[in-house]
């Protein structure tokens, strides 16, 4: 039988709750399924790490992951850190370590969640956002001078390679030609930012020619936020640049009930390294520590971790087990509008999953 190895990070904050709900899920999934096991290995970085060696993570914690099958993860996010140390010391540590330069992030409206677009039907709205997860905005160039004096200056530049622009295009444009519609839109803010943007335009026009059968289009940035408000069902397939894609898909999220649902993969497509699932959302420091948080973002990531793997039917059965789990009111979390405890809905979903021996004798 096949073993897997998977790495456990829960990080902060609510990370802490939604982490052991995911594995207590991957464990059921395994349990329920004859052809393949789980061997965890947990590591407590993060804020609490920190306050006891000075560093989120140990100079060799990407030595500890890099034979792993794959890693999920929590959130990087303290109360008592600047938010760019956790996230710089941890999260970014990790997908830029591994080079997963593709961030892909499903969105949709899952039954029985009441989504805020009245007039969006739940087939309206299913997209995939491709984000570019290794550099633009978020590739640290930048610095401060003269700190605290008048003249006081300080940038962070937005640089885009053309290697890096190309893998992020072709996997978005091979992701979209996977799916039913094959449509790609790219956005853009060509208009303002000259350079960097202006290439990105390019290279799309250069990589959509490997693809004939996709139709694709071009947005700007910011007109997409009201194309995905007022005609949801004119999108599928996204691609956006690292910071573009960040609020996009917060937005994104939003329009199909809540942060708390949304998955995310930090996925390296060529697979030289592991690649890492988690939430999209943070620690949630307004209700941490109290078994409130919504377990469905995690559960979904390990929906995209069972497809990494190539375990597809466990996916599909995980995804069923989720979406008999949202479509019952009883079952929502506080984020929906229910009374639910993280605890409730991590057993509703083992219960649908049953063993391998309820399996063969249903
Ligand atoms: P957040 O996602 O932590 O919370 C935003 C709001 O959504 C809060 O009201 C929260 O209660 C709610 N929410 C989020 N997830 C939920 C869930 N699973 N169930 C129920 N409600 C949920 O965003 P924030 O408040 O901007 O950030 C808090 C901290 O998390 C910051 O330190 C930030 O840097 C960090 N963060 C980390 C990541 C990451 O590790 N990938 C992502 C986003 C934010
Ligand atoms: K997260
Ligand atoms: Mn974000």
């Amino acid at each position: 039988m096949k073993t897997y190895a998977i790495a456990t990070i829960p990080g902060d904050g609510i990370g802490k709750e939604v982490v052991p709900a995911g594995r207590q899920v991957l464990e059921a999934i395994a349990d329920s399924s004859s052809g393949f096991r789980f061997a965890f290995e947990n590591f407590d970085w993060g804020g609490d790490y920190y306050r006891q060696h000075g560093v989120m993570m140990p100079a060799d914690g990407l030595d500890s992951l890099r034979h792993k099958d794959a890693i999920l993860f929590g959130s990087a996010g303290d109360p008592d850190i600047p938010d760019h140390i956790t996230l710089w010391g941890l999260r970014l540590k990790i997908c830029q370590g591994f080079d997963q330069y593709a961030n892909v992030r499903p969105t949709r409206i899952l039954p029985g969640i009441d989504a805020p677009l009245k007039r969006c039907k739940p087939e309206d709205l299913n997209w995939v956002i491709v984000r570019e997860n290794s550099e633009g905005e978020y590739s640290g160039v930048g610095g401060r001078v003269h700190q605290g004096h008048p003249i006081e200056a300080a940038t962070d530049v937005t640089m885009m390679t053309r290697a890096g622009v190309e893998r992020v295009m072709r996997f978005a444009f091979k992701l979209a030609q996977s799916r039913p519609r094959k449509l790609l839109t790219v956005i853009t803010k060509s208009n303002a930012q000259r350079h960097a943007m202006v290439m990105w335009d390019e290279i799309a026009l250069q990589i959509s020619k490997e693809f004939p059968d996709v139709t694709w289009d071009k947005e700007i940035v910011d007109a997409a936020t009201a194309r995905m408000v007022n005609r949801p069902a004119t999108l599928d397939t996204l691609v956006a640049t690292n910071l573009h894609a960040d609020i996009l898909s917060d937005l994104a999220a939003a329009l199909a009930g809540s942060l708390g649902i949304a998955p995310t993969g930090n996925i390296d497509p060529e697979r030289r390294y592991p690649s890492m699932f988690e939430p999209i959302h943070g620690s949630a420091f307004d209700i941490m520590g109290k078994g409130l948080a919504n377990p469905v973002g995690t559960f979904w990531s390990c929906v995209m971790l069972l497809e990494h793997l190539g375990e597809f039917d466990a996916a599909q059965r995980l995804m069923g087990a989720i979406e008999q789990v949202t479509a019952n009111p009883t079952l929502h979390t506080g984020d929906l509008g229910g009374k639910a405890t993280t605890a409730q809905v991590t057993q509703a979903v083992c219960n649908l999953l049953g063993t391998a021996e309820q399996r063969l004798a249903a």
